[in-house]
């Protein structure tokens, strides 16, 4: 790509970000912008100047070498220095405020991304990473804000076309034989530092669900009582099944004749076809264990996603080294839930492992580590600092996360009692 064309598709990502971020920050009114929906999550007013102040704080002084627009605002907005459920009563901007400044910040970003020089010494600037780290950084905001939307009660705001139907739905389980593979990258240029670098891992073969856990194979769990036999569960995970009182799927309502779900404002049957979402680690690992299954390790996961055995080289993608497209999947926030298995057959991976990209996180064994050879960069806040916390590592992506925030690589994470977020699973096994 020549230096203009890189320009010109910064642009266009920055903008198309930015267009998502004013759907979700204009589609509520200044009530709920600032109020709180629930203390997991930011208000929406935060995380709108919070996207603003980071492009700051990168492009603008950093990158840029510009004056501060704001420097006064730096404390407010940074996420180490006042949890979540503290953010509501800190003196924020209000709403006006806040688009004025986002807007005078990117207004400044565009400036220096047309007088930079994409100088590949310059680690920050190779492949023009800094404007993909902040565009994946609030396409990440953007997914959480879509979050704090599912969690927000009232009318339904949100509106989008029903996700594809499947012409065959995706059943089974895959196997994938003894070997090395290539996990993580030392290519894609606007990888994240977790990312890296690229190494060989050793598997012993094993199985993979062909698609992810469905709502009518977890309605079954539920039936056969598996909420209420501590068989399933980790020890941590009854203590915390118990404590929380957990019995269903995160915004799953019991009717007279089933189960029906809230979503984005909607209440509807819970469709059986499509991969479970909102189910914390501990359910994960409880439904694996009674389906007498384990949930993969990351590397499983990976080599699943990436690893093409006519080559023996890991794509960057299920499907391939394409981007993804519409028919790959189900990513963006093109549709409001996660699609049936089977609905994206374009996606799947050579041995046939379906929706590993889009539809739902997907929750794996492993703790949120850094590879061998890891380096923080271009700051430990991104990672390194959740390294040896109590973090489990999702996978994949969900329909709510941009391509730009998703690769066969990468890598999210969050507390094993989460929810709120748009996690599923899948189960894996043993071969014996
Ligand atoms: C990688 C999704 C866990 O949302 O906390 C956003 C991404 N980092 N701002 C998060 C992130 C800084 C992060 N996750
Ligand atoms: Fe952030």
């Amino acid at each position: 790509m020549t230096t203009e064309d890189l320009r010109l598709t910064i642009a266009a990502e920055l903008e198309r970000t930015r267009a998502r971020t004013a759907l979700l920050t204009e589609a509520v009114d200044d009530d709920d912008l600032t109020r709180q929906h629930s203390p997991l999550m930011s208000p929406l007013v935060w995380d709108l100047a919070h996207v603003g102040n980071q492009e700051e704080l990168w492009l603008v002084r950093d990158v840029g070498g510009r004056d501060p627009v704001r420097q006064d605002i730096d404390e407010l907005y940074d996420a180490f220095k006042h949890a979540r459920r503290d953010r509501p009563a800190l003196p924020l901007l209000d709403p006006l405020e806040a688009r004025a400044y986002v807007a005078r910040v990117r207004d400044k970003a565009l400036d220096v991304l047309d007088r930079v020089r994409f100088d590949p010494g310059a680690r920050l600037l190779d492949g023009g990473f800094a404007f993909g780290m902040i565009v994946q950084h609030e396409q990440q905001h953007d997914e959480t804000m879509l979050a704090t939307h599912q969690l927000r009660t009232g009318s339904p705001v949100l509106t989008a076309p029903p996700p594809p139907a499947a012409a065959n739905a995706v059943r089974g389980e895959i196997f994938i034989d003894a070997g090395g593979f290539v996990m993580g990258t030392d290519t894609e240029p606007w990888a994240l530092d977790n990312e890296r670098p690229a190494h060989t891992v050793d598997l012993g073969a094993f199985w993979i669900d062909a698609a992810p856990t469905t709502n009518g194979q977890y309605a079954a769990f539920i039936d056969a009582g598996g909420y209420d036999d501590p068989r399933w569960w980790s020890e941590r995970g009854w203590a915390h099944r118990q404590k929380a009182g957990l019995a269903a799927p995160l915004h799953w309502i019991r009717d007279r004749d089933g189960w029906l779900r809230r979503r984005f404002g909607h209440v509807e049957p819970v469709p059986m076809e499509e991969p479970v979402v909102h189910v914390c680690y501990f359910e994960a690992e409880a439904y694996a264990a009674w389906a007498g299954k384990r949930l993969p390790t990351e590397a499983e996961w990976e080599k699943a996603a990436r690893f093409d055995p006519a080559t023996g080289r890991s794509r960057r993608y299920p499907w391939g080294d394409d981007p993804p497209g519409p028919a790959h999947a189900n990513l963006g926030q093109r549709h409001l839930s996660p699609a049936p298995v089977g609905a994206y057959p374009a996606g799947a991976s050579p041995l046939g492992v379906h929706q590993l990209i889009g539809d739902v996180w997907e929750w794996v064994s492993s703790g949120f580590e850094p590879y061998p050879g890891f380096r923080a960069f271009p700051y430990p806040e991104y990672s390194e600092v959740f390294h040896g916390g109590d973090y489990k590592v999702l996978r994949g992506g969900s329909f709510g996360t941009d391509a730009a925030a998703c690769r066969g690589t990468f890598r999210n994470w969050d507390h094993p009692i989460r929810r709120q977020i748009f996690s599923g699973f899948r189960c894996a096994r043993d071969h014996v």
